[in-house]
């Protein structure tokens, strides 16, 4: 379905395939003189945006389907298309979206008669309705996703038993299980595994792939792991450096290609976007240049749920508040099979770098407060309690420097349902990379058109550590990625920045 939005300027033409938008995109370029001086220069770049308009039919594969995001997501999905609504102890429920910016989240548009507009942002411009699309994917567990949901303890039971029939009959493709790589504690689920070498296996998840295509008549295919948590795999120039070689060490069977780098390179070869919402180090050299030479998207890594984005908050407010934290400490516990599987030291140590590396470049933006470029103690602690389910328990701990010498502390109890958290940020994931799909965009000198980086790194809001192409600076902090996204879309439709100025309002 079309945006329920019309920009009316020279700048902006609608023809029936695409929405063309010129902008101007201001900076400022700086640079230090010989005398120490740092000189600010405005700059103004003229970009064309091009959106395609139609939106296509969509499928999504689940690596980990069968797995707590995995039914949660489909439950969701189904439950959202179906309109259902179930009996609590607390009054009757209806289906919906909660969660997910592009769902359920505005934007200012601009100014009305009655003061500022706010509309939803999935009318910015054309994209995927989420009840549309089609899912599928693979688990090494091979419980139909009816009893993978009820396995799951995450969503009522009045809604489960709404859903069986649609759930009863969809269940996981077989899929690649090597057990060096997730922790020990899985092998009992692990009964829907493929056999044969690397190489064989490769094929076989690229013919699942376009099976799919074929039997659901999808028009594209976006692939998301939101399977077990790896361990990290070992960069080794000779096994993974580059594209060529990590495509002959899957030739060869070489031990140290992962799962998941597996599914990554079957999916780009197949020319379909893949996301990585899981901490491991899936986008290995070789396989970020195979993305960048079959020009297809990738991003990641692991999805910035509840804790960590919180995190990214809050270390944000104080820092630029001038407030010093000095040191943050993130107690976890969870009783799904995510807690499980993180109970090993490797997968646990995958967990611990994405969630800790949230604050960098918050600590990094102000010398004034860390001259030394030391930061604060960090540490995160995460405990496996089997009966807390999937009502995932997080404590936090800030102590910050105030003035004079004064301490402030701020202890954070957060409850609740993870893969409530997450399935929201899988629907925007995925909407948004096929948004992409549909973007080009050139500078006034250029001829021609082009894509986004093959590293998409406007997906930042939604990962705990984003991925972002050679020399970006990444960015950590929820406001600006959020605002990343949103200006994107406005621009693509023509209109400037929100800059909160409401000069409008300031006249005497
Ligand atoms: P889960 O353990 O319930 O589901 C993972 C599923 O993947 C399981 O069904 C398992 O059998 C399957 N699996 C394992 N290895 C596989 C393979 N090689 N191929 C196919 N399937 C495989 O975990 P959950 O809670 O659904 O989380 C999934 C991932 O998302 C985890 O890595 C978790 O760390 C990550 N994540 C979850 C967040 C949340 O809030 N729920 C937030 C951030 C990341
Ligand atoms: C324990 O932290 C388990 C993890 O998988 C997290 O629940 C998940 O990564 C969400 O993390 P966060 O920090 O965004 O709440």
């Amino acid at each position: 379905m079309d945006a329920h939005i019309k920009v009316e300027s020279p700048a902006v033409r609608y023809t029936p395939e695409y929405i063309e938008a010129d902008y101007n995109y201001t900076n400022t370029n700086v640079w230090t003189d010989s005398k120490g001086m740092m000189i600010a220069t405005p700059t103004i770049t003229k970009y064309t945006f091009k959106t395609m308009r139609k939106v296509p039919k969509l499928g999504l594969l689940l690596v980990g389907l069968g797995g707590n995001n995995g039914t949660t997501l489909t439950a969701a999905i189904l439950a959202n298309k179906h309109k259902l609504t179930w009996k609590t102890k607390d009054g009757i429920k209806e289906a919906n979206y909660l969660g997910s910016i592009t769902q359920a989240s505005t934007v200012c548009l601009g100014n009305g008669p009655e003061g500022e507009v706010y509309v939803p942002l999935k009318n910015l411009l054309p994209m995927v309705d989420p009840n549309d699309i089609v899912i599928d994917g693979w688990d090494i567990s091979s419980l139909n996703l009816d009893d993978a949901m009820e396995r799951a303890r995450v969503l009522d039971y009045n809604l489960q038993v709404q859903l069986k029939p649609y759930m009863k009959t969809m269940k996981p493709r077989p899929s690649v299980y090597i057990p060096d790589f997730i922790a020990a504690n899985q092998a009992d689920r692990a009964d829907n595994v493929l056999t044969g070498t690397k190489q064989e296996q490769l094929n076989k998840i690229r013919n699942d792939i376009r099976d799919f295509k074929e039997t659901s008549r999808v028009d594209k295919i976006i692939v998301l792991w939101t399977a077990n948590t790896e361990r990290y795999c070992d960069i080794i120039p000779e096994i993974n450096g580059s594209a060529e070689s990590l495509l002959k060490s899957i030739e060869n069977n070489e031990s140290e290609i992962s799962p998941s780098t597996l599914f990554a390179v079957a999916s780009i070869l197949e020319g379909v976007t893949y996301i990585n919402g899981s901490p491991q180090n899936t986008f290995v050299p070789g396989c970020i240049e195979l993305a960048e030479k079959k020009q297809v998207f990738i991003a990641g890594d692991d999805f910035k749920s509840g804790q960590t984005k919180l995190k990214s908050v809050l270390v944000d407010f104080l820092v630029s508040a001038g407030i010093k934290p000095r040191s943050i400490v993130s107690y976890n516990h969870l009783g799904n099979n995510d807690g499980k599987n993180l109970n090993a030291p490797q997968t646990f140590r995958s967990k611990e770098i994405s969630k800790s590396n949230v604050v960098a470049e918050i600590i990094e933006s102000n010398r004034l407060l860390y001259s030394d470029g030391v930061g604060p103690d960090h540490c995160v602690v995460i405990k496996y309690v089997p009966h807390v389910g999937d009502s995932k328990r997080a404590m936090d701990e800030y102590s910050s420097e105030i003035m004079m010498g004064g301490a402030n502390t701020i202890v954070v109890h957060n409850t609740c349902e993870d893969s409530l958290l997450a399935s929201p940020l899988i629907v925007d994931l995925v909407i948004l990379a096929e948004l992409c799909e549909r973007i080009q965009y050139k500078m006034e000198h250029e001829s021609c058109f082009q894509n986004f980086n093959t590293v998409l790194s406007v997906l930042s809001y939604l990962c705990k550590a984003p991925l972002v192409p050679r020399g970006t600076p990444v960015i950590n902090s929820l406001f600006r990625q959020r605002s990343c996204i949103e200006n994107v879309l406005r621009a693509c439709i023509g209109l400037a920045p929100t800059n909160h100025m409401l000069l409008e309002y300031k006249h005497a």
